[in-house]
């Protein structure tokens, strides 16, 4: 690959912080494996949304197909409700484009303190596969007789059969290239129709691969074996909710929201996939130059996968390794040092 056209979207709070600081970094990268990234920035979010009443233009969608790929910084506003600036930007680009598998590492690094007594660096390594495009995130429901007593709110969650199969079978065919070890995370006591059939075509699928071991937890035990053992998973398959819950929570035990990298995935190549750190906008450090851009640079590493160049994401991977293990090297208040935003970035150029 010679060049590769990277929509860009920085989105709000320090979306736009970390985001550049991650591209000077991608660009190095790019740069020394023979390729580069052509990017086409867009500056959609909530500024826009304030001014115009809409977080993106109408022919969003068509100027992203474009592009081979979709980095992005993060979304929210405090000015503006979650649902209204997710629903106008994040949601439609991962479901038009069939983002289906939202693939989201997780990895306790060497000089990374975890929250958790007695974990040190690499004994948590797990990857979280989130269905991304159902689920309890479907937009089917309403509201009724608005202003009376009797109002009712109705939310429904769609599981399809393709939609539970394919990211079932991926999250399978993950487990098969790594330890063998897939836990599949439902609450089939309390949603005995959507979760139930979660669970049968976890059945199904398991056939194919008899090489690897199936375990089913419930989303409140999930919740505290990942605290309580989080060494032993491997590769986890949850629905749209729970997925997004549960890398919360592995973000934490593994350190800081500030190192946790999400890829939305369209595996089949169709659409362009899309790559964010799994943070939001963190409005309270906005502007102060301190935001941690290396959840964002392990984003551009799984962009860099996804692209086939695989050796510039395993540089990206190593150099973010040794300057994490590193005491003396520059950290941000989230990991427990004072260094901004700027200095890190500087640092892991100077290593790679
Ligand atoms: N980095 C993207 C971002 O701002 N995410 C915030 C968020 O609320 N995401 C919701 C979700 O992933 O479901």
């Amino acid at each position: 690959m010679d060049t590769c056209d990277l929509a860009v979207i920085p989105g709000d709070g320090i979306g736009p912080e970390v985001t550049e600081a991650a591209l000077e970094v991608l660009d190095l990268v790019a740069e020394r494996h023979g390729f580069a990234l052509e990017r086409t920035v867009y500056d959609w979010g909530t500024e826009r949304y304030l001014e115009t009443d809409a977080m993106m233009p109408a022919e969003a969608l068509d100027r992203l197909e474009a592009a081979d790929t979709i980095f992005l910084g993060a979304v929210g506003h405090p000015e503006v409700p979650d649902h209204v600036t997710l629903n106008g930007l994040l949601l439609p680009i991962r479901k038009n484009f069939d983002q289906y598998v939202c693939k989201r590492p997780n990895t306790l690094f060497e000089g990374i303190e975890s929250p958790l007594r007695g974990y040190g660096g690499g004994d948590i390594d797990f990857v979280v596969y989130r269905e991304n495009t159902e689920g309890e995130y479907a937009d089917v429901g309403g509201r009724e007789h608005g202003g009376f007593a009797h109002e009712v709110a109705v939310q429904s969650a769609l599981f399809t059969r393709r939609g539970t199969e394919r990211i079932v079978r991926r999250a399978f065919e993950a487990a098969a290239e790594r330890e063998g070890h897939l836990t599949s995370v439902t609450k089939s006591n309390a949603q005995a129709h959507s979760m139930v059939f979660w669970d049968d075509i976890v059945d199904e699928v398991s056939e194919e691969f008899p090489e690897v071991a199936v375990e089913r937890l419930l989303v409140d035990r999930a919740s505290m074996d990942l605290i309580r053992r989080p060494e032993e998973f491997d590769v986890i398959v949850a629905s749209n909710l729970f997925g997004d819950i549960t890398t919360d929570i592995a973000a934490i035990v593994t350190g800081s929201l500030g190192l946790a990298p999400s890829g939305n995935i369209n595996p089949e190549g169709e659409y362009p996939s899309m790559f964010e750190p799994v943070h939001g906008s963190a409005m309270d450090i906005v502007g102060e130059g301190v935001a941690n851009p290396l959840a964002s640079v392990l984003t551009g590493a799984l962009l860099f996968d996804h692209l086939g160049e695989d050796n510039a994401g395993a540089d990206l991977r190593d150099a973010i390794e040794a300057q994490l293990a590193d005491n003396d090297a520059p950290k941000t208040p989230d990991l427990g040092g004072e260094a901004g935003t700027e200095d890190v970035i500087a640092d892991l150029a100077d290593r790679l």
